[in-house]
C-alpha cells in the first residue's frame, strides 16, 4: 500500500522535472502555447481596464468642463431640482399670501357662492360669464396647490352638483377655454379626479361648433345651450387673434386626456391657417377674416386682443415637450419674437425699454399693462435659443420686467394703470388709470425669478402684493382700483385674482418644486397643465393636423 502511494506521487513529480519535456518536443510545445495565450489573455484585460480607465478619466474631464461652462452662462438656468434650505422670510410671505387667498375665498363663498364673481362692496355675486362658477371653477387649482384641502372640497362638490353648462348665454369661447376648460383640467391634473375632465369635455363639447367656419378661424361667441356661434358686431364681423389663437393649449390638452382627437385638430387648423400667411416678422394684426382666414388692416400689439395669441405659440412647443412634432409653433414664436424685437423703443430720460403697438408702419408709444406678460413669456422662451440670443431675449425680459414694476412704482397707490404712454422726456405715464387686479406683471416676475434665481424679483412681487392688501383688501373680498392716482375703489373682485395673481404671488415665495416649469405649463389663466410629449408624426404638430396619433396618456403622468 504505502509502496503504490509513493510510486503515484512520484509518476506526478516528473511533470516538474525539464527532463521529463526535453525528451518530449510535442508537449514542450503545448506547453509554451498554453503559457503565450494565458500570457495574452491578461495582457488584453489589463489593457481593456486602462482603456475604460482612460474613457472615465475623460469623461470627468468633460464633466467638469461642462459644469463649470454652467456656472459661468450668464443665462444659467437656476436648477429646479437644487434642496436649497428655505429662507424663512420667504415662507412668511407665503403664508401672507395664502391669507388673502382665504380672505378672498371667504367672501366669495359667503356672498357669490356658485356665481361667477363677488361684487364686494354690495356684498353680492353676478354672472358675467353666464353662471358657470367662473371664480369657483378658477380657484380650484389654487386652492388645492395652497392645501386649502377644506375649501377645494366645497367647490369640487359644486361642480360635481350644481355645475351646468345649459345655459341661454352668448358666452366669450375664449373667456370660456381659458377660465372653465383651463381651471377644469388643471384640477383633473392635480388630483385625477375624472369628474373634473367629464365636465371640461362636457363645457368643450358646446364650443366646438364655433370652430365651423371656411378656414377654421373660430368665431369668438356662442349660445352654450343652442350653438349659433358669431362674432361680436364691434368688430364688424372679424374674429380676433387673441381669442381665436389661445385655445390650443387646452384643446390639445384634452384631446390627450381624453384620446379623442377632435378638439386638437380644431385648435390646430387655426394655427395652421395662420401660418399659411403669416409674415416675416410673426406680427399679426388683431383681427382676422373667419371666411378667409387672413388679416386685414389693424393694430398689432402685445396688449389687448394680440397677447395670449404669441404666448400660445411658446407653450404649445412648452407643452408639446418641445419635440419636432411642436417645432413649427417654435418657429412661428421665434418670429414673432423678432418682430417684437423691433417694436422696443427707450424713454427719456430713464431709459425705460417698452413694446409699441403698430399701426400700418406707424408706431405708438403705448403700452397695455396686459403686455407685461411679455417679459414672462420671453424669459421662458430665451432658453430654447443659442447662448447669444439666449442672452439677449433674457435680457430684454429683464428690461421689460422692470418698466412693468415702474407702472406700478410711478402711481401714488404703487398698483399699475390699465396702460401707459411714453412722451419724449417725460418716461411714462398713465392712460387709462383703472387697476382691475391684473396679473400680468406678477407672472413675469414669477417667470424671471424661477429661471434666474434672483431675489430682486421676489422683492418687487412683495411691493405690489403689499400695494394691494393696502388699496384693494376691504373686509369682504379685494376690489379694483377706479383710478390708482386717487385710490378710489370699484365693486369688483375679478376671477383671475383668485387664479393668476394670488397664485403666482404664493409661487413666487415658494420652492421652485412646487409646480416646476419642467413639468407643468401655465394656460393663460395660470391653470397648470401637465407636460405630456407629443406622438404625432415627426414632421409638424401643425401640418400633421388631420391624422393626430395621440399617445393616452398614463394615469401616473398627470400626478404632480
Ligand atoms: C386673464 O383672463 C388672462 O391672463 C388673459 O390672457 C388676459 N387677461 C386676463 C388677466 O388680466
Amino acid at each position: 500500500m504505502a509502496r503504490t502511494r509513493s510510486s503515484s506521487l512520484s509518476t506526478r513529480l516528473r511533470y516538474c522535472n525539464p527532463a521529463y519535456y526535453l525528451k518530449r518536443p510535442k508537449r514542450l510545445a503545448l506547453l509554451f502555447i498554453a503559457f503565450v495565450c494565458a500570457t495574452l489573455m491578461v495582457w488584453d484585460r489589463q489593457s481593456l481596464i486602462r482603456e475604460h480607465e482612460e474613457e472615465l478619466f475623460k469623461l470627468n474631464d468633460e464633466l467638469k468642463h461642462l459644469r463649470t461652462l454652467l456656472e459661468d452662462l450668464p443665462t444659467g438656468r437656476a436648477s429646479e431640482k437644487e434642496v436649497v434650505p428655505e429662507d424663512p422670510i420667504e415662507a412668511q410671505r407665503r403664508e401672507k399670501v395664502k391669507d388673502a387667498m382665504i380672505h378672498a375665498w371667504s367672501s366669495y363663498e359667503k356672498y357669490a357662492w356658485g356665481q361667477d364673481e363677488l361684487q364686494p362692496q354690495t356684498k353680492n355675486g353676478v354672472n358675467s360669464f353666464g353662471g358657470l362658477g367662473a371664480t369657483l371653477v378658477d380657484s380650484l387649482d389654487t386652492l388645492y396647490i395652497m392645501g386649502l384641502h377644506e375649501q377645494f372640497q366645497r367647490a369640487r362638490e359644486w361642480v360635481a352638483t350644481s355645475l351646468d353648462f345649459n345655459k341661454d348665454y352668448e358666452a366669450s369661447v375664449f373667456e370660456t377655454t381659458i377660465r372653465v376648460v383651463g381651471g377644469l383640467l388643471s384640477a383633473y391634473d392635480l388630483t385625477d379626479d375624472k369628474l373634473f375632465l367629464d365636465k371640461a369635455r362636457e363645457i368643450a363639447d358646446r364650443l366646438l361648433p364655433a370652430w365651423d367656419t371656411p378656414s377654421g378661424i373660430p368665431y369668438n361667441i356662442i349660445n352654450l345651450a343652442h350653438g349659433r356661434p358669431h362674432n361680436p358686431s364691434w368688430t364688424g364681423g372679424e374674429s380676433i387673434l387673441a381669442d381665436s389663437g389661445t385655445e390650443q393649449v387646452e384643446f390639445i390638452a384634452l384631446s390627450q386626456r381624453t384620446g379623442d382627437p377632435k378638439y386638437q385638430q380644431k385648435a390646430e387648423k387655426v394655427i395652421a391657417q395662420l401660418n399659411k400667411t403669416f409674415p416675416d416678422d410673426g406680427l399679426l394684426p388683431i383681427y382676422i377674416d373667419p371666411d378667409k382666414g387672413t388679416a386685414g388692416y389693424a393694430t398689432i400689439t402685445f396688449g389687448a386682443m394680440g397677447d395670449s395669441f404669441y404666448e400660445y405659440l411658446l407653450k404649445v412647443w412648452i407643452q408639446g415637450n418641445k419635440t419636432s412634432a411642436v417645432k413649427p409653433y417654435r418657429d412661428m414664436w421665434e418670429k414673432s419674437m423678432i418682430g417684437l424685437s423691433s417694436l422696443i423703443r427707450r424713454t427719456t430720460p430713464s431709459s425705460f425699454a417698452y413694446i409699441c403697438e403698430k399701426n400700418g408702419n406707424t408706431l405708438a408709444n403705448k403700452m397695455d399693462e396686459l403686455a407685461c406678460f411679455a417679459p414672462g413669456m420671453l424669459a421662458l422662451g430665451s432658453f430654447g435659443y443659442g447662448p447669444e440670443e439666449s442672452k439677449k431675449f433674457l435680457s430684454l425680459a429683464e428690461e421689460l420686467a422692470w418698466t412693468c414694476y415702474n407702472f406700478y412704482q410711478s402711481t401714488p397707490t404703487k398698483l399699475a394703470g390699465e396702460n401707459y404712454f411714453f412722451n419724449a422726456g417725460q418716461d411714462l405715464s398713465v392712460g387709462t388709470s383703472w387697476n382691475i387686479l391684473r396679473p400680468e406683471t406678477i407672472e413675469s416676475l414669477f417667470y424671471l425669478w424661477r429661471l434666474t434665481g434672483n431675489k430682486t424679483y421676489q422683492e418687487w412681487g412683495w411691493n405690489i402684493f403689499q400695494a394691494f392688501e393696502k388699496n384693494s383688501r376691504i373686509d369682504s373680498g379685494y376690489v379694483g382700483l377706479k383710478d390708482v392716482n386717487t385710490g378710489v375703489k370699484d365693486n369688483m373682485m375679478q376671477s383671475f385674482f383668485l387664479a393668476e395673481t394670488l397664485k403666482y404671488l404664493y409661487l413666487l415665495f415658494s420652492p421652485t418644486s412646487v409646480i416646476s416649469l419642467d413639468e407643468w405649463v401655465f394656460n393663460t389663466e395660470a391653470h397648470p397643465l401637465k407636460i405630456v410629449t407629443r406622438h404625432d408624426d415627426k414632421s409638424s404638430g401643425i401640418k400633421n393636423r388631420d391624422r393626430p396619433n395621440i399617445k393616452l396618456r398614463g394615469r401616473k403622468e398627470g400626478r404632480p
